[in-house]
């Protein structure tokens, strides 16, 4: 908060103080483009995953970013192994659990609404199509729409992922038409560095946060591949939240491998507590989100 009662970005009131003091660490721990073949030590069996998420909660996370894969560890969105995922990680976790809406290139519209249906506390929604390496990540509007009016419906709390600078501009015209989320918070997450959309640079985080709309109260961001780390810090520096796990980077260095998605949670509570920022626990997580209590 720069004034009391005023958000650090824009001049419009915000509902309730920001705990601008704290820092969401969110694992993205699997995704849907890596291979167990390329990477054994990607959790995507549920008892692996489960184990993960204990541990990252332990490093300091505060949130879980989820896609499920089927027995070949392929990606899947089926609804019974979403629903199972759900309700393993609120019995052993305080997280804030968020299944992926954007699954893989892959996956039909149809079934990617479904998602919902596991009744998550949140889920990703992403603001538009983006070119996706050598795939096409769609997101055509009218889809857009449904996904958020379903949210609204459910009492699942969206996280805005923006892969360009236009998907900004589409979230205002989203809120605008169809007012705020559940829960009344609006989180949203830059994805930065995907072949195809904006890069993972402070110049481009700093654009994209200025043109946020008046009515996000917390963002993160996420830097792929090599940009991990300058996105890490340039959101430190802006007062934003981070993303991070293996989903995103396989590698802590150059030539070294990520053996556990809590290396990257520590790293990522590191760098913030050198920003004077101390980890949001599930609880906290949840208050900044507008998320439900566990049900
Ligand atoms: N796997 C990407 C195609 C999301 O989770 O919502 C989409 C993605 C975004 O990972
Ligand atoms: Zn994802």
């Amino acid at each position: 908060m720069s004034r009391a009662g005023r958000s650090l970005w824009h001049d419009e009131p915000v509902r309730e103080p920001l705990p601008v003091h704290g820092l969401l660490v969110t694992v993205a721990p699997t995704g849907a483009e890596t291979t167990k073949a390329d990477c054994p030590q990607l959790p995507t069996t549920l008892a692996e995953l489960a184990r993960t998420a204990q541990e990252c909660e332990a490093a300091g996370a505060g949130m879980i970013h989820v896609h499920v894969r089927d027995d070949d560890h392929q990606p899947t969105l089926d609804l019974a192994r979403l629903r199972d995922t759900v309700l393993a990680l609120h019995e052993s976790t305080e997280l804030v659990v968020q299944l992926s809406t954007g699954g893989s290139v892959h996956d039909p519209l149809e079934q990617r609404l479904r998602v919902l249906d596991a009744a998550p506390d949140s889920c990703s929604l992403t603001m538009g199509t983006t070119n996706f390496g050598d795939d096409v990540f769609s997101n055509p509007w009218p889809f857009v729409r449904e996904l958020y009016q379903l949210t609204q419906e459910r009492e699942v709390v969206p996280e805005f992922e923006l892969f360009d600078l236009g998907q900004v501009t589409a979230l205002a015209r989203l809120l605008d038409l169809h007012g705020l989320p559940y829960g009344d918070r609006v989180h949203v997450d830059f994805v930065m560095g995907v072949p195809g959309g904006m890069p993972g640079t402070t110049a481009a985080l700093v654009a994209g946060v200025a043109a946020l709309p008046p009515q996000v109260t917390s963002w993160s961001a996420t830097g792929v591949g090599r940009s991990t780390i300058p996105v890490m810090l340039a959101s430190l520096s802006q007062g934003g939240h981070l993303r991070v796990g293996m989903e995103d980077v396989l590698t802590l260095s150059r030539g070294v491998p990520v053996e556990a998605n809590a290396q990257l949670v520590a790293r990522a509570v590191q760098a913030g507590r050198l920003a004077q920022r101390e980890p949001l626990s599930g609880a906290q997580a949840r208050a900044l989100l507008g998320v439900r209590s566990v049900r």
